[in-house]
């Protein structure tokens, strides 16, 4: 009997999957080289299901008679080991990023004498548009939290943007770029105090208060399905922190970064320009602890966030500083850094590497921008954070556009910088 390769996600099953398999059937004995979740994460998102889970349906299905996992996106290691007489593969993967997997198929079936079969792509029919459908669904808080944790586990790096309204939400929760064979995506949205506080026309000083503050999640929450992690400035009084925590948690709010400063709280890229006065050791490590109490499970993640290179207190400071509140029981460490080069952050993050008992490392490449995520990566960070480059972009464009209106006493040369009408009312669906 032939042997009939075809390879696949499966997370979730629809009926273009089922006309593959159905072709794949009529060849000869089936073999289903199931993704692993490694490969799913690594050229999308997190799988919905485990790969055993999926495996578990998979060899269910009529005509299917092997699932064997496939390692990589490339199915030629497989196809090498099986050497099948066909691969069957809907014909979308002609144009695009998979093109080049595409050829590879090709050239390897050649050597001995397999074939390529391609069937009709299934119109209407996509994990992207299905993702989308279940996204449009909702999400429960306990739901959207563990996302967090569960992508720091299984991607090398996760990628977080900011969100500071509804709006801002859905273009971190939306935009999907497809290159080289992967689709990218952000992970999760980073509620950050100086762009909620900059929406709202205030200083980042800790001024816009916790209810204020929920409220910007809150409109972020119910538009979105991505995973949260908040800004928390220095989280305050350890006894308000307490509260804090217990609320974020039952929002379904992920993570909370809260940094080691004292007193009143300016933004960490002036750097020694303003006044600002570090935490105590001590006192920070019984607010992590409190706010690690506070919590009810432990999907909610409490992230210790250092100021030391900031403050210019040293290498050393920062590195006694993260072994603290790592015993504090911290969830996660973030060290941040104002310098034009990433030199001090990648020592941070060598010496980092060494500590035995080490979380999950935040990073925030805002004044370092020059940084890439695979050297990120490759250095052991495990989260970064783009913290403000929505509203760093949106701002110039709006005041180009008043300006333009005020310059010419006329709309009509601002249309340039704007969307059509006809975008903005069908941009957010369900007006019509
Ligand atoms: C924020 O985004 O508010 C932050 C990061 O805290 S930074 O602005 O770099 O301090
Ligand atoms: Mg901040």
């Amino acid at each position: 009997m032939s042997k009939v390769y075809v390879a696949m996600s499966a997370d979730i099953i629809h009926h273009g999957h089922m006309n593959v398999i159905n072709k794949a059937r009529e060849l000869g004995e089936v073999i289903v080289g199931l993704h692993t979740d490694e490969v799913i994460s690594s050229y999308w998102r997190n799988p919905i299901l485990t790969y055993e889970e999926r495996k578990g349906i998979v060899q269910n299905l009529k005509g299917v008679s092997q699932v064997i996992p496939q390692n990589t996106l490339d199915q030629v290691p497989n196809l090498l080991e099986l050497r099948p007489d066909y691969v069957v593969h809907g014909d979308d993967w002609k144009e695009g990023f998979q093109k080049n997997l595409r050829d590879r198929v090709i050239n390897t079936l050649k050597e001995w004498g397999g074939e390529l079969i391609e069937i009709k792509y299934t119109e209407g029919v996509s994990i992207s548009k299905l993702d989308d459908a279940i996204n449009q669904i909702g999400t429960t808080p306990q739901v959207r939290m563990k996302k967090l944790r569960k992508a720091i586990d299984s991607k090398g790096l996760i990628r977080v943007m900011e969100a500071h309204n509804g709006l801002t939400g859905l273009i971190v929760e939306k935009t999907r770029v497809e290159q080289e064979g992967k689709i990218k995506e952000f992970d999760a949205m980073w509620v950050s105090s100086l762009c909620d506080s900059t929406a709202k026309g205030k200083p980042d000083i800790e001024l816009v208060d916790l209810t204020s503050r929920l409220n910007t999640i809150n409109d972020i929450l119910e538009v979105t399905t991505k995973p949260i992690i908040l800004d928390g400035d220095t989280g305050g009084e350890i006894e308000h922190f307490t509260y804090t925590v217990k609320t974020l948690e039952r929002l379904g709010v992920s993570a909370v970064i809260i940094e080691d400063k004292i007193g009143l709280k300016k933004n960490s890229l002036f750097g020694t320009d303003v006044q600002q006065t570090q935490d105590s050791i001590e006192h920070f490590c019984e607010k992590i602890a409190a706010g690690r109490n506070a919590r009810v499970t432990k999907d909610f993640m409490v992230i210790a966030r250092i100021e030391s290179l900031i403050l210019k207190a040293g290498m050393e400071d920062a590195l006694k500083r993260a072994k603290a509140y790592i015993e504090a029981g911290a969830d996660g460490i973030m060290i941040h850094s104002q310098s034009k080069e990433p030199k001090e952050i990648l020592e941070f993050c060598a010496e980092y590497k060494k500590i035995e008992n080490k979380v999950p490392l935040v990073v925030v490449p805002t004044s370092y921008c020059q940084i890439t995520e695979a050297e990120l990566a490759e250095a052991g960070a495990n989260v970064v954070i783009y913290a403000n480059h929505l509203i760093r972009s949106a701002y110039p464009a709006m005041v180009k556009t008043a300006e333009s209106i005020l310059t010419h006493e006329r709309a009509l040369e601002a249309n340039e910088y704007c969307m059509p009408i006809k975008q903005i009312l069908t941009l957010i669906p369900g007006g019509q």
